[in-house]
């Protein structure tokens, strides 16, 4: 009897949507300090899903920070943005991207252990749903700006980014 629950337990976990996240990978990431003491920082980067099923990225972590948080940016009004936390995650469409940067989605650290140097290498580990893990590097560039890279439209990103 318990044997027979347990498969069936085991087979409505297996029958659960499939948020399968072993298709994604990251290009163009980056790492931004904010604040006169840099006391937090974010991470910017390209999500790409060469999966046949939607990701849902939930979490990261880092050596760098012990609170590392998904956030986005909303208009509150006259233009001014303010940074929200994001509990859901960032969705990854399947054969799509999603692309974190300033002004919009990104991954947020709260109190930095240390401040990385201008081209210090940050180690981030990116959580999916599915309970999977990517690790990746980002590349410390506080002299970017935000129109390098992918973002080619519109100015409104300029003057946003400096919060980041
Ligand atoms: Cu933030």
């Amino acid at each position: 009897m318990f044997r027979t629950l347990s498969l069936a337990a085991a087979a409505a976990l297996f029958a659960m949507p499939a948020l399968a996240c072993e298709g994604v990978t990251v290009s163009d990431a980056y790492f931004r300090t904010s604040g006169a003491m840099a006391r937090s920082g974010a991470a910017f980067m390209v999500l790409n899903n060469a999966g046949d099923s939607d990701c849902q990225l939930v979490g990261a972590r880092s050596d760098l920070s012990s609170r590392l948080e998904l956030h986005t940016h909303i208009q509150i009004g006259d233009g001014i943005m303010q940074m929200r936390e994001v509990e859901e995650g960032f969705l990854i469409p399947a054969h799509s991207s999603h692309a974190l940067e300033r002004g919009a989605d990104h991954v947020m650290f709260m109190g930095l252990t240390h401040v990385p140097e201008q081209g210090d290498n940050v180690e981030v580990t990116l959580i999916f749903a599915d309970g999977s893990e990517l690790p990746v590097t980002v590349v410390a560039d506080n002299e970017r700006t935000p129109m390098q890279g992918q973002m080619q439209t519109g100015g409104h990103a300029m003057s946003h980014g400096a919060s980041n």
